[in-house]
């Protein structure tokens, strides 16, 4: 449907940026990711290895190439990855049960058995996403390597999680300064398969669509905070639910050690808070509950400049606006 008041058609204020509406719009994001940053590309081990940023370039074109509604292409991986896999899982499955929250050490057990989490075998994006399908509606999509925060926020509002499926570099298998399939498959998927924090996750995608740039980077900061470096209070102990916590053992022991600051999550504050990206975190910020973070975040929501709110309709896997001008 084209309409004529400005990019999003005529129900809704000319200086809204853009958003997409139909799960096909995401499309559009595949040849828009950024170039590995400079501070990024310093501290990568891989950056150098003209083999293991070849092999990457193999990889992504199947990111480039897809399209809504296709199953994933499988990749072939090589010995020296499935290696690093292998590392990477014996690891920390070891850490799990005394770092981990319980609803990652829940959904587990039901990887191992339905998508073949295991070591000697790096698990196809393609069965995972089918997986989080019939856990949440969640779907995998493949990318090439980092969107845009906009684009990637907005993505979670169609429940469609944007992953990568190459592998960090295998000097290095304990921490890396970037996503790779490990961080998704170890860190991301099991909490994805969990209803509460699908909910959560799509409620900071709602949030994105259309907002400006600078509730954009208020939203990613909260995305940092609680998706990717969020810890939990579960009984009297503190546990890791954020996903670059649970794929990065020495990040995973660090960040519950005394070494690190702890606060309240609390989305208006958390939203200012400034973060490294190739270190470990020095803060980090406590969820009592995913139901009570997500309605955190929807009171935060409502407080952002955008004057009309979305609702996801999950029927025709559109966005529908709700009270605009
Ligand atoms: N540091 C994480 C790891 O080693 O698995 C990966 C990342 C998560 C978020 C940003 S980079
Ligand atoms: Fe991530």
């Amino acid at each position: 449907i084209v309409g004529t008041g400005g990019v999003n058609g005529d129900d809704l204020p000319d200086s809204t940026p853009w958003f997409p509406r139909k799960m096909v719009d995401l499309d559009t994001f595949a040849d828009k990711v950024l170039e590995m940053g400079e501070e990024l590309d310093a501290d990568h081990p891989g950056a150098k290895d003209a083999v293991y940023r070849a092999r990457r370039s193999e990889i992504t074109k199947i990111a480039k190439a897809y399209k809504t509604g296709q199953s994933i292409p499988h990749v072939e991986y090589t010995k020296v990855e499935i290696d690093t896999w292998t590392t990477v899982f014996n690891k920390l499955i070891t850490m799990f049960p005394d770092y981990a929250c319980r609803e990652h050490q829940y959904v587990f057990p039901l990887l191992i058995q339905n998508c073949g989490y295991r070591p000697g075998a790096i698990p196809q994006l393609d069965g995972v996403s089918k997986f989080l399908k019939d856990c949440t509606g969640f779907t995998l999509r493949p990318v090439m390597g980092l969107l845009t925060s906009r684009d990637f926020l907005n993505g979670l509002a169609f429940r469609v999680f944007h992953s990568t499926q190459y592998i960090r570099h295998h000097s290095r298998p304990l921490y890396t300064p970037e996503p790779d399939v490990c961080h998704e498959l170890l860190g991301h998927v099991p909490l994805f398969a969990n209803p509460d924090f699908a909910d959560f996750s799509q409620e900071i995608g709602l949030a994105s669509l259309g907002a400006s740039d600078s509730d954009i980077e208020r939203l990613a900061t909260i995305y940092w905070f609680t998706v990717e470096f969020g810890i939990c209070r579960q009984g009297d102990q503190l546990k890791a639910y954020g996903a670059g916590l649970l794929s990065s053992f020495g990040e995973l022991e660090y960040c519950l050690s005394d070494k690190p600051e702890i606060r309240p999550f609390e989305p208006a504050k958390v939203a200012q808070q400034k973060y490294p990206i190739t270190e470990y975190q020095p803060v980090y910020f406590v969820a009592e509950s995913f139901k009570d973070a997500q309605m955190k975040v929807r009171e935060f929501a409502n407080s952002c400049s955008r004057p009309f709110s979305v609702r996801y309709n999950a029927y025709t896997e559109s966005i529908e606006i709700l009270n605009s001008k």
